[in-house]
This record gives structure tokens, sequence and C-alpha cells, in this order.
């Protein structure tokens, strides 16, 4: 049987995660989110990996939750539902995560790529929540994290009419970063983890940590947050590095420390 997720790496600091799953449109199964699960767990532990790119074919990069699955669920079927706990694994991933997308990023598919930190998109990418089409709602940050991205008129038309929106709409409404040819989504998506792993990652951590407490934080505490870990930074060699470094007009080399 084909590995639905392949993994390579960490190349340079990276490991690139592949959804595998084309018979369904790397729809999203329990077993499919268990290995997923498995392979942050082993990026977090792994100081070799700085950042870690998920992505899934040129069709799709995934057309949501595996919706044969969810049917075999009731009420309390979904109250034990293992895939919340794979979920809730995804959104505490602490190393830089970026997703390289291309065709369908349907319902969980997109609430996947929302739990990123950065999306790069294929222009042939197609974001949508349509769950509504199934008489159910997004159920893993949809309306919580799209309508963060994009506002609320937007994310209440795709959640409301299950519409999806191309790339270049992702784009504009800040859904995404940057939009290219498919064939050179993945190289992109990896060229931005490579920049990002190159950095001091205990920086890296820091700095990406106070950019996700923005959406959750009025601004004086968001202020706060931030002083206090620019000023934290003050202890590390890394800072002592990178300062050193460019006074001598030299390439900073960064160890974690
Ligand atoms: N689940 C299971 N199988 C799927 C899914 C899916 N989400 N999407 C596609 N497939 C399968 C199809 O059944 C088909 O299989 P088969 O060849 O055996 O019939 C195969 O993939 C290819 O799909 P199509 O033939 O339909 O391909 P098309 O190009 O005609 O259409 C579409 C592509 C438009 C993407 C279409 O497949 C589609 O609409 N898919 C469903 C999209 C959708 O509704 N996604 C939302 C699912 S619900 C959800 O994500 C809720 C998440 C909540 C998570 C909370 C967990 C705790």
């Amino acid at each position: 049987m084909p590995q639905i997720l392949l993994s390579e790496g960490p190349d340079q600091g990276v490991r690139l995660l592949t959804l595998n799953r084309p018979e369904a449109l790397n729809a999203l199964n329990t077993a499919l989110l268990d290995v997923l699960s498995k392979e942050l767990d082993a990026a977090e532990a792994d100081p070799d990996t700085r950042a870690v790119v998920i992505t899934g074919s040129e069709r799709a990069f995934a057309a949501g939750a595996d919706i044969n699955e969810m049917a075999a669920r009731d009420l309390v079927g979904m109250l034990e539902d293992p895939r919340t706990q794979h979920w809730a694994r995804i959104a505490r991933f602490t190393k830089p995560l970026i997703t390289a997308v291309n065709g369908f990023c349907l319902g969980g598919g997109c609430e996947l790529a929302m739990n990123g930190d950065i999306i790069i998109a294929g222009n042939n990418a197609r974001f949508g929540q349509p769950e509504i089409n199934l008489g159910i709602m997004p159920g893993a940050g949809g309306t919580q994290r799209l309508v963060r991205a994009v506002g609320q008129s937007l994310a209440m038309q795709m959640v409301l009419t299950g519409e999806p929106i191309g790339a270049e709409r992702a784009l504009d409404a800040g859904l995404v970063s940057e939009v290219c040819q498919p064939e050179l989504t993945v190289e992109r998506a990896l060229a931005i983890a490579r920049t990002i792993a190159s950095k001091g990652p205990i920086a890296v951590q820091l700095a990406r940590e106070a950019v996700q407490r923005a959406e959750d934080m009025d601004l004086a505490a968001g202020l706060r947050f931030e002083r206090h870990a620019f000023t934290i930074l003050a202890a590390t060699d890394d800072r002592r590095e990178g300062l050193d470094a460019f006074q001598n007009k030299r390439k900073p080399e960064f160890t974690g420390r």
C-alpha cells in the first residue's frame, strides 16, 4: 500500500511533508492526520529541523475532511472523534510551518493550510469552506481563522455560500502571501523555509509567537509581549553573533544558543 504521507529531509533545516491520498484528493482521514501528527512530533523533537513545508499534489492540496469517514459518525462518534486531538496537535506546532497549496484546498484542507504560518499558492489553487453544502459547518477553525485572514464579509460569504475563491482573490484578501506557477509552488515554499531556517532559531521562535499573539491580544498587551521577547533575546549567543557579524561585515553563523 502506498504511503499516505511522504516525508523528506530535513535538508538545509527544512522537512517536506507531502499528503498522498490521490484517490480521494488528499481528503484528511484519521490515518492521514495520525501520521501527520507523528511527523510533526518528530519535526519538533529534531533540532536539525528548523521549518516544515506541507504540500499536496498539483490537483489537490486537500479536498477536506474525509466525508465517508465523517458520515459514519453520529453525535457520540463526533464527540469521541480522535481527529480533534490531531487538529489540536497541528495547531500547537512550535516551528515555522509553510503550506504550498495547489488545486483544491477545501474544508479541512483550507483549515490545515490556515494552521500554517505562511501560505504559498499555485495560480490553480481554490480555497473554500464548502461544508454548508453538506448540511454542516467548518469544524477545525474555518469560521475563526478565515475571518482573521480575510475579514468578516468575505469569510461570511465563503462559509455561508460554500463557494471557493481563486488564488488571486486569496492573495488580494491576505489569505496567501504569494502566488506562483503550480509547478513552482513547492520550490518557492522550500526557498522561504530555508531562508527562515538560516536565521537564529530562538529569534525565529519568539518573533513567530509575537506575530501569532497579535491576533489574540489587545495592542498594549501585544506590545508588552514583543518588548519582553525582544529583551530576552539579549541573553542569546545568536544576538551577539548577529550584531558582531554585521559590524565586521561577515555572514552570521547562528548556533541556536
Ligand atoms: N472526502 C472523501 N472523498 C473525497 C473528498 C472528501 N472530502 N473529496 C473528494 N473525494 C473523492 C471523491 O469521492 C472521488 O472518489 P471516487 O473516484 O472514488 O468517486 C475522488 O475523490 C475524486 O473526486 P471527484 O470525482 O469528486 O473530483 P472532481 O474533480 O469532480 O471534484 C471536488 C472535485 C470539487 C473537490 C469534489 O470532489 C468535492 O466537492 N469534494 C468534497 C469537498 C468538500 O465538501 N469538502 C469539505 C469536507 S467536510 C470538512 O472538511 C469538515 C472539516 C471538519 C474537521 C473537524 C474534525 C474534528
